[in-house]
């Protein structure tokens, strides 16, 4: 099947009580056994929930992955992850990644004894040279949030099956629909299904993929020890989401590439970060392990002025004001004030995260009118 047929069908049946084309909402939180341990292979909610596995099984088909979990967020899918490891081990991180993912990392499980070495891995050498007998895992992030680095996923997935360590990549900003960390030797996918899965702003949830049993198991072990699941109603949300993610996507890298090139044309605008522009570092990258570039852009004005990208940021009308990324309505954020506040200014300041740095999520609204709102904005500070 290919992926739009997928996105609409993959893991569900008409219901089998009344032909309901869409997924019930199983609002339950247990199910009736016929003698004690005898039932439908449904015990509790906390393990499984028809209305989750037909989201997980259409997940999982859009990642080419034997197996999906689900979560309450983006943040229980990174926590779950980071679980398979023990006081001692040590993770080899993108130097530019979600300042939540950061602050998980380096708040929560340093405090237990895991190690973090994050690093600019455009720089292969130095990234292999972090290597050693502690090393238990690779956490690739690509396009990076908000730097939109593009890491090569190849090249890290090769590495890390050379020195027998586990390879993770947070997909969110490309979206199964750009790009399959999977194919290209990923042990493990994850996503913040509130972004692009999700698609309309309205539900928090993570996802992961793997079609490794024995990290399924073990990651299925965690989620059910620890209980870190969607309920039914968010499940059913994400699934009717991701039944236009294949329009959407489009759409969003349609616009995506007409906002990057007006920013770049415009006088006032510093660096424009976008992978589709031939001169991006890791644009060939980019081209061979993505489908299209995607609707995140950043950019810096000239100035690199704190106070003009604020007033920037408060002068647009259609781009909202606001944190997340990946719904129909475009959004501006301030990464530094906002979704990066927790990583201190001098690392955020060396991987080009400047007080300037402002983050679009271009939606899918008529371009014309995206045009016209970054213009008047513009033109205003
Ligand atoms: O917000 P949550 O669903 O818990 O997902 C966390 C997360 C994980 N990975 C990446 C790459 C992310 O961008 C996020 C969440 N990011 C934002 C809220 C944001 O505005 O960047």
């Amino acid at each position: 099947m290919k992926f739009g047929t997928k996105a609409i069908h993959a893991g569900q049946e008409p219901d089998p009580t009344t032909g309901a084309i869409m997924t019930p909402i199983y609002q339950t939180s247990t199910y009736v056994q016929e003698a004690p341990a005898k039932h439908k292979g449904y015990a509790y909610a906390r393990g499984k929930n028809p209305t989750r596995v037909a989201l997980e099984s259409c997940l999982a088909a859009l990642e080419n992955a034997d197996y999906c979990l689900c979560f309450s967020s983006g943040m229980g899918a990174v926590d779950t992850i980071i679980k398979l490891l023990s006081p001692g081990d040590e993770v080899i991180a993108t130097d530019d990644l979600y300042g939540g993912t950061y602050r998980l990392f380096t708040k929560v499980f340093e405090k237990m004894g895991i190690r973090f070495h994050f690093v600019d891995m455009h720089n292969f050498a130095a990234a292999e040279a972090l290597i050693n007998s502690k090393t238990r895992m690779i956490w690739i992030e690509t396009p990076t949030n908000p730097m939109m680095k593009i890491i090569d996923i190849e090249h890290y997935t090769a590495l890390s099956k050379k020195h027998g360590i586990i390879s993770v990549v947070d997909n969110t900003f490309a979206s199964p629909y750009l790009q399959n960390p999977l194919d290209l030797g990923a042990d493990i996918v994850m996503h913040s299904a509130t972004k692009y899965l999700g698609g309309h702003s309205d539900v928090v949830m993570g996802a992961l993929m793997t079609s490794n049993k024995e990290l399924y198991d073990q990651l299925a072990f965690i989620t059910n020890s620890c209980g870190p699941v969607p309920g039914p109603q968010d499940s059913f949300l994400v699934l009717r989401g991701l039944k236009t993610l294949h329009l959407r996507m489009k759409a969003h890298c349609e616009n995506g590439k007409a906002v990057a090139e007006f920013l770049r044309a415009h006088p006032k605008v510093g660096k424009v970060y976008w992978p589709g522009f031939a001169d991006h570092p890791n644009h060939d990258v980019a081209k061979r392990q993505m489908r299209d570039f995607g609707g995140m852009i950043s950019f810096t004005l000239k100035s690199d002025s704190f106070e003009q990208a604020s007033e920037l940021a408060q002068a647009l009308h259609v781009f909202s004001l606001a944190e997340s990324l990946g719904g129909v309505e475009s959004l501006v954020g301030h990464p530094a004030s906002m979704t990066h506040a927790s990583i201190p200014r001098e690392e955020r300041i060396k991987t080009g995260l400047v007080d300037s740095l402002l983050r679009l999520s271009v939606g899918v609204e008529d371009i014309e009118d995206l045009i016209e709102d970054l213009r008047q904005a513009l033109e205003k500070v």
